[in-house]
């Protein structure tokens, strides 16, 4: 494995199935800036390896290097990409905070939306974990639709690592059997999200293999 990239070069750590890793490469493809990919093959147990763990000790992706700085946990990487680059980071004091405010909730709640769709795709669980987290995803789904009554963004007029953080944890509903067309207004908010300059779902976005991405050069 060369994990190895230039100090000042953005370097991301994921994984092509990862709603985690999903976040942070949102927010670098859509604010089109170089970085690096690095895969984390979590099917073969590349996570648990030494060498890895030396770069994320809680064993999981995603991870974020840079600057000589190793940032994990996919929230406080947006926080970090925010903060460092300026880009999806709300204008007002109070709408930064509130963004965070957002991410923080989001890692309580949209987590079980994760969950429902790692336990239908990777993991079978029985009936009552499944009758136990569903009702928590949908409740979660239904707070961020309602949150979007009347406004375009989770926060602020434009797009912030609030909306990157919620929507890329969900973005694999529908393999966990929870219908988006169900939640319009957070439909309807996908969709602008999606209708942005660069933005691609997941298994479209995310390669399999070490990448470099350079979109200033038409990468
Ligand atoms: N709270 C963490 C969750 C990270 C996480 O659960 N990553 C999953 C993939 S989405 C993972 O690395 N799983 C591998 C494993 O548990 O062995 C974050 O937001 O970064």
């Amino acid at each position: 494995m060369d994990w190895k990239a230039p100090p000042d070069r953005l370097t991301l750590f994921g994984s092509f199935t990862s709603s985690s890793s999903f976040k942070p490469m949102l927010f670098l493809t859509l604010a089109r800036l170089p970085f690096s990919f690095r895969t984390v093959n979590l099917k073969n147990g590349v996570q648990h390896t030494d060498e890895y763990r030396a770069v994320n000790r809680y064993e999981k992706v995603p991870a974020l290097r840079h600057r000589g700085l190793t940032i994990v946990q996919s929230n406080t990487i947006l926080d970090y990409l925010a903060r460092a680059t300026g880009h999806f980071e709300p204008a007002s004091e109070q709408d930064r905070w509130h963004a965070r405010e957002w991410l923080s909730w989001e890692e309580d709640q949209i987590t079980n939306v994760a969950k429902v769709r790692h336990y239908s795709r990777f993991r079978a669980v029985d009936p009552a974990v499944m009758a136990y987290f569903r009702p928590l995803a949908e409740g979660a789904l239904s707070f961020v639709d309602k949150a979007l009554e009347g406004r375009d963004w989770l926060v602020g007029n434009a797009c912030s690592i609030a909306d990157i953080g919620c929507w890329g944890r969900m973005v694999f509903m529908a393999e966990g059997g929870l219908e988006i067309a169900d939640f319009p207004r957070l439909l309807a908010w996908s969709r602008r999200m999606q209708a942005m300059q660069g933005y691609a779902m997941p298994y479209d976005l995310i390669p399999k293999k070490d990448q470099e991405f350079d979109p200033g050069q038409g990468g």
